[in-house]
């Protein structure tokens, strides 16, 4: 069995984990202070998003620098530190490989802009005029004027995002070498950016930019041939592809280890279920049902070939307490039966920052407490559009992603114990109750129940590698399914509603409680799991 089938990885934010000199900005320095907090809930790997230079227009993820570290989160010798530091403690550390795009402040970038016989300028998508009608995923044209050579460039992302042109066999080699410069210097792999998006469709046609660039012809090839140049012959990595619109047919393809891939992908069909088909700002209350299906389509689909990953939320989601449970009267028992829902499924689960503590979406005030460019963008397109200010907010509050990106409450008393100086953004005001310090003292916390949950995955082979069954396919209120390997059976139950719920499940009635009461009544938001066999 595959050692990632048992493990659990928790995601770090660096500029909202924990600021360790005072300018608001969380930084390795932070990270490494609180290294023990994340051994104690017993998580295998983190997962570091982008910590390399950047101007920072989309909070890291345009990177101007591959092999160094942005000077407000710290040096490449604190990075080596907080490596070893992870190591010390038997965890292992991914970086974010963001290779769709560079910032426009790359190197690569400003020599390929600087003239059309640069011998860079093929490395990015240039044409004399508009070529089709594209639009940026973070509102906007996809292709920007670039006056040094009056030629326009192709930024699927933000203009200061151009999209790199992995036609070019020099470029692939050149992110192949940096790859392998973090992996020869001790990482222990990546979680890539939207790597489903680096082939292009060939001709550029008009139509929706993203269903034309989500699975480009060369996809496949390019991945497998990132596994031969950097992956093979390594062992003990962990590589999980961002993949949004990935299907389950394609989950097959990318996680097949026959294939050399990689080793899981992100799916993005559950964190849409509450959007409407053209934009995540259209959202509809969440169908329990819906939810069951899909989750349930994707571990039937990779049930004999690949492997999923488990996720309620990341840095671009609203908190999952917020989202998918109660952030009001129950939150504590809603959070720690989505956390018991989720583990238990077959795949390895990712704990957001925060997460861990049952932190929820903030209260913004108004469109200046936001700081993320999605959206704010989104609301100047909006508004200019008519549509009315109050609407959009709304749309923001539920769905924006500086919900996931307040800091990351450490204790009840100033700035949440995140920083010395201001926040670069507000922390939540609910800090005073929710926090870790509080919550690490308390046996009946959302803290000690993921401890629970993660350490359970670590001793029975079931989570790790049991078979999955969804049951009570059609009830609108609890999410239900059983897990068996080897003559043992564990049935999960999450009640995803305020009220009080019997569950009818013959045999089920005198199965030892594993989390949780025994019996088949939950209450408002309970979840438990119980065993037979
Ligand atoms: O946030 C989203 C919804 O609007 C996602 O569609 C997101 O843009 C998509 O998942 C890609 O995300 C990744 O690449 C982006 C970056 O902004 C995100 O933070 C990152 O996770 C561009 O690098």
């Amino acid at each position: 069995m595959s050692w990632f089938k048992s493990a659990v990885v928790y995601q770090i934010y660096p500029r909202s984990f924990a600021d360790s000199d005072g300018d608001g900005i969380g930084d390795l320095g932070g990270i490494a202070a609180h290294l023990d907090h994340l051994a104690e809930l017993g998580v295998d790997v983190l997962w570091l998003s982008p910590v390399y230079p950047s101007p920072q227009d989309d909070a890291g993820y345009d990177i101007s620098d591959y092999q160094d570290i942005e000077p407000v989160f710290g040096t490449l010798a604190q990075f080596d530190e907080l490596l070893a530091g992870v190591h010390a403690r038997g965890m292992k550390l991914i970086m974010d490989l963001v290779v769709n795009h560079t910032s426009d402040e790359h190197p690569w970038f400003v020599e390929s802009r600087s003239s059309v016989d640069s011998p860079k300028r093929d490395w990015y998508w240039w044409r004399p005029s508009v070529p089709n009608d594209w639009r940026s995923f973070f509102s906007g044209p996809a292709w920007e004027l670039d006056d040094a050579t009056g030629e326009y460039y192709l930024h699927l992302f933000s203009r200061k995002q151009p999209d790199l042109n992995w036609e070019n066999a020099e470029v692939r080699e050149a992110v192949y070498e940096m790859m392998r410069w973090w992996l020869d210097r001790g990482i222990d792999g990546f979680r890539m950016d939207v790597i489903n998006l680096i082939s292009k469709p060939p001709g550029l046609p008009d139509g929706n930019s993203f269903a034309l660039n989500a699975h480009g012809p060369r996809l496949h090839e390019f991945v497998q041939e990132m596994h031969r140049e950097v992956f093979a012959g390594r062992s003990g990595l962990l590589t999980v592809g961002e993949t949004p619109g990935a299907t389950v047919e394609e989950g097959r393809l990318f996680t097949d280890p026959a294939r050399a891939e990689v080793d899981m992908i992100f799916q993005f069909e559950h964190v849409q279920l509450d959007q409407g088909p053209t934009s995540k700002w259209d959202i509809h209350p969440l169908k329990l049902v819906d939810l069951k299906r899909s989750l349930g389509r994707w571990q039937a689909g990779l049930a004999d070939v690949g492997w999923n990953s488990l996720y309620w939320n990341n840095h671009d989601q609203p908190r999952a307490v917020s989202r998918f449970g109660d952030d009001g009267e129950h939150r504590v028992a809603a959070a720690k039966m989505l956390a018991t829902v989720l583990h238990l499924h077959r795949g390895t689960p990712y704990v957001y920052q925060g997460e861990e503590l049952g932190m929820t979406n903030a209260p913004w005030a108004s469109i200046d407490d936001f700081r993320d460019i999605e959206s704010l963008n989104h609301y100047r397109e909006a508004v200019a559009g008519g549509a009315s200010p109050d609407d959009v907010l709304f749309a923001l509050r539920k769905m924006g992603r500086d919900n996931a990106r307040t800091p990351v409450q450490w204790t009840a008393g100033p700035q949440a114990g995140f920083t010395t100086g201001t926040p670069w953004l507000p922390v939540n005001p609910n800090h005073v109750e929710i926090n870790a310090e509080a919550e690490r003292a308390n046996p009946d916390s959302v803290f000690h129940h993921y401890r629970r949950v993660i350490s359970l995955r670590h001793s029975l082979p079931v989570i790790a590698d049991g078979d999955f069954t969804m049951l009570l396919e059609d009830e609108p209120r609890v999410y239900a399914f059983v897990r068996a390997l080897d003559g043992v059976e564990l049935l999960v139950l999450g009640n995803f509603s305020g009220d009080e719920v019997i569950v009818s499940l013959p045999g089920w009635e005198d199965a030892e409680a594993l989390i949780g009461a025994p019996g088949l009544v939950l209450g408002p938001w309970e979840g438990k799991a119980l065993s037979r066999g």
